[in-house]
């Protein structure tokens, strides 16, 4: 199997459902631009065009032939594999920064964690059709009814239903927190913990305090 090459410019964000992942990406990118760096942001699944249709495909919430773990996966990765190829890696060629909201780490916890898919075949996987691995990772940690309660709580606001992953039980959310606790205690170079069930503003603060501590310890350049 290839190592993976690490991206000191690419950071991703993960963490649970209703973590506040998407507040704290636009203070880091905020961050980030203030020197004039460039900064892409993206998201998975999605990212693409066709990588955004991939992601329809597995949040429609109809059950009625709704992926197994492996077809879960495998739309994952192939969302993925062209999010990398036609965002990341341009993005990075050139010099710019990338956010992203969501990158391999979910798929090790949720369909790894989540699902229990074993977790040689996702770093087969990752190996071939990734190759990359963020310099920093930010996980906003949150208990599982907090996460929940926030994003049921936008749900009703915006009178949508939960998508397919959304309507998971409690059970599957434990596992995915508990997998990605893993993946950081055994990543400690990588990935930095946010106490995500703070104040929005003080996670943000967090958030991007730790990009600044990855900065100072980047060789200049
Ligand atoms: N998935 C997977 O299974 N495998 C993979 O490989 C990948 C993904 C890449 C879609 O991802 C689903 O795909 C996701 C994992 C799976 N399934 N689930 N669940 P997503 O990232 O698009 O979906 P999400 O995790 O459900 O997003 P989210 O709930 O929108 O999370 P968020 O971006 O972290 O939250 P937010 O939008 O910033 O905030 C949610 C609400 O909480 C909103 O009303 C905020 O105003 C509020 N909020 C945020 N922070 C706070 C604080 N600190 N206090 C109070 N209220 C807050």
């Amino acid at each position: 199997m290839n190592a993976l090459d690490i991206a000191p410019r690419l950071i991703t964000l993960e963490g649970g459902e209703g973590a506040g992942k998407s507040t704290v990406l636009s203070a880091l990118a905020q961050a980030l631009r203030a020197p004039g760096y460039e900064v892409v942001t993206t998201r998975e699944p999605g990212g693409t065009p066709l990588a955004e249709r991939i992601r329809e495909l597995l949040l429609h919430p109809d059950n009625a032939d709704a992926p197994t773990a492996d077809t879960e996966l495998l739309l994952m990765f192939a969302s993925r594999a062209q999010h990398v190829a036609s965002v990341v890696r341009p993005a990075l060629a050139r010099g710019a920064w990338v956010l992203s909201d969501r990158f391999t780490d979910a798929s090790h916890a949720y369909q790894g964690g989540g699902r229990g898919v074993d977790r040689t075949t996702i770093a087969m996987l990752e190996s071939r059709f990734v190759g990359l691995q963020p310099g920093l990772t930010l996980l906003l940690d949150v208990p599982v009814a907090v996460g929940r309660a926030r994003a049921q709580g936008r749900a009703s606001s915006n009178s949508v239903q939960p998508d397919r992953i959304e309507a998971e039980a409690d059970g599957f959310f434990e596992r995915v927190r508990s997998a990605y606790r893993d993946l950081a205690a055994a990543q400690p170079r990588r990935f930095r913990m946010i106490d995500a069930s703070q104040p929005a503003e003080r996670v943000a603060a967090d958030a991007v305090a730790a990009l600044d501590d990855y900065l100072q310890g980047l060789p200049q350049g």
